[in-house]
């Protein structure tokens, strides 16, 4: 496919089946993967344009002040770019103008749950770069991996993690997760991962619980959903955002409290789901890494760290991975 064409359709959708599953459970939990809806994805795009927000900055200053060297550290200029979570892409994209004036040869492959933020990124895409070849697919990251276990046309893949992404894996199972990836890797392949750095705990618990309430719209945007898309009940002013952050083991968290005793029908689920008065309901882990932290994962996942770009207050790094033999 060509950037002039839209996105593959590729649905892995068990929207349903999860809800059902992490409503039943004790303690509560739904992915944050849900979170990106059509409003889903618009509130996500005003988390990035908001001040406490830093990592949007962060990873943009990496961009335009690096891209140069990070080219350099791909050591060729040939490969398959294959990004995960690529979301709207605005990072990306300077990395992409960067790659295409350096004349690099290159297919970009974005994968994303949400369709409409992919949609727009190949539009986007297709007009600022109509040079570009973009394959675009709609999927997660279970679907990620099968896609490049299939690609084998044999040129070096770069894989891109970008923005913080790798966060929403609590640590152990971001190492599985990154075991994973390697088994559809090659040795010399590369990985590109944005990790959000350790910091200033009062820095990381804002920019998840901001004065304007943008995150906690965008957190109880989920029980909207359930309610459009499966029927439910909710009613979101007897539930509460709550943020913490727990900085040894650097795990920023949110959970959807209930602020009452109460039952929430979700017809299409012909469930009734009861909630004690401030029981939670566990949706999104957004985990911060040391240097320490990411050389030990690296380690243990079979790469060497070829390089850590890191941003200028040291609140993000963008490591180059490269898969050992
Ligand atoms: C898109 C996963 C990087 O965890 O920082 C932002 C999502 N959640 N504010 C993150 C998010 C609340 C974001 N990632």
């Amino acid at each position: 496919m060509n950037s002039t064409s839209s996105p593959t359709i590729t649905e892995t959708s068990t929207f349903a089946v999860d809800i059902e599953e992490g409503l039943s459970n004790y303690p509560k939990q739904l992915s944050s993967k849900y979170f990106y809806d059509a409003v889903g994805d618009q509130l996500f795009q005003d988390i990035m344009a908001m001040p406490e927000y830093y990592l949007t900055n962060a990873e943009h200053d990496i961009f335009t002040r690096q891209k140069a060297a990070i080219l350099e550290a791909f050591g060729d200029t040939t490969f398959e770019l294959i990004e995960l979570g690529a979301g709207d892409g605005t990072k990306t994209k300077i990395l992409l103008e960067y790659f295409l004036q350096q004349e690099a040869d290159f297919t970009y492959r974005p994968i994303d749950i949400s369709g409409n933020v992919l949609k727009q990124l190949a539009d986007d895409c297709a007009q600022q770069f109509p040079k570009l070849k973009v394959d675009a697919v709609k999927g997660d990251y279970t679907k990620a991996l099968s896609l490049i276990k299939e690609e084998d046309n044999h040129r070096r893949k770069v894989v891109l993690f970008l923005g913080g992404n790798i966060g929403n894996f609590p640590l152990p199972n971001a190492k599985t997760f990154i075991r994973e990836l390697a088994t559809c890797l090659s040795p010399g392949d590369l990985l590109l991962t944005g990790f959000d750095l350790k910091k200033d705990p009062k820095v990381v618990q804002l920019a998840y619980d901001d004065p304007a309430g943008i995150t906690a719209a965008f957190n109880l945007n989920l029980l909207t959903r359930i309610n459009r898309e499966l029927g439910g009940e909710f009613d979101l002013d007897k539930f509460m955002h709550w943020e913490t952050y727990n900085p040894l083991n650097g795990e920023a968290r949110s959970y959807i409290v209930s602020k009452e005793d109460q039952l929430v029908q979700i017809e299409q689920l012909q469930l009734s789901v009861h909630f004690a008065a401030w029981e939670a309901i566990a949706v999104e882990v957004s985990a911060k890494y040391s240097e320490r932290d990411i050389a030990e994962l690296a380690e243990e996942t079979g790469f060497v760290v070829n390089h850590n770009f890191v941003d200028q207050k040291a609140y993000f790094v963008d490591s180059l991975w490269e898969l050992k033999q």
